[in-house]
């Protein structure tokens, strides 16, 4: 066992905060603070401080679980993969290959991903594979593509931020959900930089801006049209910045000066003297960002919110060019890394598209199969889980829990209970795993090795540091005895490596060429560095070489094969990676929240979380520091409302949907819109915020609208304190 420090990141969220962990004397792990590493500089947020404590052999699952006669029960990994093996094979031979489903994670290392994709496509030979992600950052991403030809979270470094003139953070309330991240946005403010939040809650976030929007939610839209409105109406366009560097203005400008200042305001609830500030603060300096994160994006027309933001930073020339651009601030540990590599229901690695057959050719060389043999595109994760136990009749799960997360979750539920056969991979029991015929017990970030990706695009090594509990083994070699028990040749265990860096090896060879080029990054690189942003193609036997010093601009390799290419902390600086290196504006119009406020179900209801729980809370719930802090669900609402509602704070009340009913205490606040409640998810059971949400998809990005459904709200019973 390993006794002395090892460097490593959180497993959590896109920060990918830096950490040392030593291992304890009684088991476990202590983390301690790594100054050195540049995105968190040794600050922490205190889900990464605890996150040992699901290392603990009671907390996690350390045995395999096989149902009996309904009931899970302990069992040896030789049976819990063969039944896995078994209930797959009979989907496929009842049904065919598209009978098989396969669900992943944004949290799973590149190599997992990759390999779970190839798992998918080469052994399951399924086009049926998305994963979690798409309830994520899917509509920034291809809002991104769409204007960019490129889907990188940032193209920019966090470092960056202090040093532009001014942000626009809409939807994001980092001060939660990374709170590291909060020390940009105060250097910004110390360097004299302006914020703008945008976000229908005065949360800690707005709290420290200079000028905060509230719209109501689902209409970032038509906010984002007021802005480039009033940008063209009082001259503020970089004409040359238009001619030399974009294309499709005329289109996205007749499209914003229909959402006249007074329209918008009435749609949005946003006074037009803000609108008018947030222009001159946004336009005052030379240089500024737009940031955006879950709020514009989790909505049904998600896509088209981003283009408008991003047509905005392209009317006003700020984008392409240094301390300049548009960014969306991507989520789980691996959200960017996690979409790069193929468990996207389109996607070939290196962030190719399974419809490109010259894509099909590259990869199909790298994984040693006939091209024709790769299934299509398949479904998006929500039209898959939909799916469930009618085409796809067994479906193997790792690294997510939709029973709480997905979108009208009930449905979800019931689909997944409909199921022939359900395998989960997880560190934990969660709802999802609790529904399984196999749970296998996976290893942790702390006890293995892999990459991830964080929200800058820097690919990062998580070292193991502890050696894992017997009885558990990692995803890798959870594919590995699959592939052994149901591939034929090229899909056979020996295509699924288990030693990390030989699957990451692979991983470059298949990104190589690709938007995302992985293949100048080795596992010797990252363990020096600080990290490399992608795209980093290869320029020979150097990659294995020590880091450069200080990697610049959007640089193509210059020097010979003996340099390493730098790796591309700015994107775009020199041209965009379209085909014609112009960045395309997108000519996009307001419309309605899919299901708006009628009679019966009055109040729009948005959704999000709190700092000291993690998503569906399978993990954070299991930690008592993190429980204490934040117990429960409850329904934020102003105080109009809840007297409106004869409801006290602490009340119990009902918030009723089209989808089902939840009880939840409320919290009552005068820092959210009165038209408006907000649930976090991260619970199931009675106040599953999920059972409400509503399943309307983007059309492009298949993002559900999470952001904006219409409820009622009723009492059931008083705060038990005043009974
Ligand atoms: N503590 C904690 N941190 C996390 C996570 C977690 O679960 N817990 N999850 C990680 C992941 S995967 C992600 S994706 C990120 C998410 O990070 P964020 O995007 O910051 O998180 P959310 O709370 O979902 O949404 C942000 C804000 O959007 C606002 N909002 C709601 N509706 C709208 C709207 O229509 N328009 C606008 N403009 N704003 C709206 C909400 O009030 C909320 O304050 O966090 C990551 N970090
Ligand atoms: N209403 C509402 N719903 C939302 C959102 C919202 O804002 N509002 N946000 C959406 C967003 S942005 C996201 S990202 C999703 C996330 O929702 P989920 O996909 O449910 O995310 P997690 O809770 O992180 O689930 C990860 C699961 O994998 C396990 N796990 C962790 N690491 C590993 C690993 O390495 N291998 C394996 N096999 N398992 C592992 C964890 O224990 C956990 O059970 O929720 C979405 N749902
Ligand atoms: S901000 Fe994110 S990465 Fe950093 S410690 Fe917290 S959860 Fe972990
Ligand atoms: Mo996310």
């Amino acid at each position: 066992m390993q006794t002395s420090a090892t460097p490593t990141h959180c497993p959590y969220c896109a920060l990918q905060c830096g950490m040392n962990l030593t291992p304890a004397p009684g088991g476990g792990a202590e983390v301690s603070e790594r100054a050195d590493f540049p995105v968190n500089r040794g600050a922490l947020c205190g889900k990464g401080r605890t996150a040992p404590a699901l290392l603990a052999p009671g907390v996690r699952l350390t045995s395999p679980l096989v149902r009996r006669a309904g009931v899970l029960e302990p069992a040896g990994w030789d049976e819990a993969l063969d039944r896995i093996a078994e209930g797959l094979s009979q989907a496929r031979a009842g049904y065919g290959p598209d009978a098989c489903g396969v669900f992943g994670g944004g949290g799973l290392t590149n190599e997992k991903a990759y390999a779970l994709g190839k798992f998918a496509r080469v052994v399951l030979g399924t086009s049926q594979i998305d994963y979690n992600g798409r309830f994520c950052m899917s509509s920034a991403a291809a809002g991104g593509i769409r204007a960019f030809g490129l889907d990188r979270g940032l193209p920019f470094p966090l470092a960056d931020i202090p040093r532009t003139g001014c942000v626009i953070l809409v939807g994001s309330n980092l001060a939660e959900t990374m709170p590291p991240a909060l020390r940009y946005l105060t250097e910004l403010k110390e360097n004299g930089g302006t914020l703008i939040v945008i976000d229908p809650r005065r949360t800690r976030t707005a709290e420290q801006a200079d000028l905060h929007l509230a719209p109501r939610p689902g209409t970032d839209l038509a906010l984002a049209l007021g802005l480039l409105h009033l940008v063209v109406a009082e001259g503020r366009t970089d004409d040359a910045f238009i001619d030399a560097r974009t294309s499709g203005w005329e289109e996205a400008r007749a499209a914003a000066m229909a959402h006249w200042p007074e329209y918008v305001e009435r749609i949005t609830g946003v006074p037009v003297p803000l609108l008018r500030e947030a222009v001159r603060l946004f336009c005052a300096p030379p240089n500024a960002m737009v940031l955006t994160a879950r709020g514009p994006e989790q909505q049904a027309k998600g896509t088209d919110t981003v283009s408008a933001w991003i047509n905005l930073c392209l009317a006003t020339g700020r984008a392409g060019r240094p301390l300049s651009g548009y960014g969306c601030l991507t989520g789980q540990g691996n959200g960017q890394g996690g979409r790069e590599h193929g468990q996207k229901a389109d996607q070939l690695p290196g962030y190719r598209k399974l419809t490109d057959p010259a894509a099909r050719r590259h990869v199909a060389e790298v994984w040693g199969v006939d091209p024709d043999t790769l299934p299509g595109p398949g479904r998006s994760a929500y039209e898959l889980l939909d799916a469930l136990g009618t085409d796809i009749r067994a479906l193997l799960l790792m690294g997510s829990n939709p029973v709480v997360s997905a979108p009208r979750a009930a449905h979800v539920e019931e689909r997944l209970r409909a199921l022939d056969f359900l395998a989960v991979a997880d560190v934990v029991l969660s709802e999802t795993a609790g529904l399984a015929d196999v749970v296998l017990p996976v290893t942790q970030w702390a006890e293995e090795t892999g990459t991830t990706t964080n929200l800058e695009g820097r690919v990062l090594l998580r070292r193991r540091a502890l050696t894992p509990p017997p009885g558990v083994r990692s995803d890798l070699e959870v594919l590995h005895g699959l592939a052994d028990r149901l591939g034929a040749e090229s899909g056979s265990a020996k295509g699924f490596p288990t030693d990390p860096e030989e699957v990451f090896e692979e991983l470059r060879r298949a990104s190589a060429g690709g938007p995302a080029d992985y293949s100048g990054i080795t596992y010797g690189r990252l363990a020096r560095g600080e990290g490399v942003f992608w795209p980093c193609p290869t320029t020979g036997a150097a990659d294995t070489r020590a880091e450069p010093a200080e990697p610049t601009g959007s640089a193509t390799p210059t020097g010979s094969p003996a340099t390493p290419h730098p790796g591309t902390p700015r994107l775009f600086l020199d041209r965009f990676a379209t085909e014609d290196g112009r960045a395309r504006f997108v000519a996009v119009s307001h419309r309605a929240v899919a299901e708006e406020p009628d009679a019966e179900y009055p109040v729009l209801l948005t959704t999000g979380r709190v700092v000291a729980q993690y998503q569906s809370g399978a993990q954070t719930r299991r930690v008592a520091e993190l429980n204490a802090a934040a117990p429960g669900p409850f329904v934020e609402m102003h105080p109009r409302l809840a007297e409106r509602l004869g409801a006290a704070d602490g009340d119990t009340v009902a918030v009723v949907s089209r989808r089902g009913r939840v009880v939840a205490p409320a919290r009552v606040t005068s820092t959210i819109r009165p038209d408006t409640v907000f649930m976090p998810f991260h619970w199931p059971g009675e106040g599953r915020a999920n059972t409400l949400t509503n399943p309307a998809l983007d059309p492009t990005s298949r993002m559900p609208e999470f952001k904006a459904c219409a409820v009622r709200l009723e009492t059931v019973g008083e705060a038990p304190a005043t009974r």
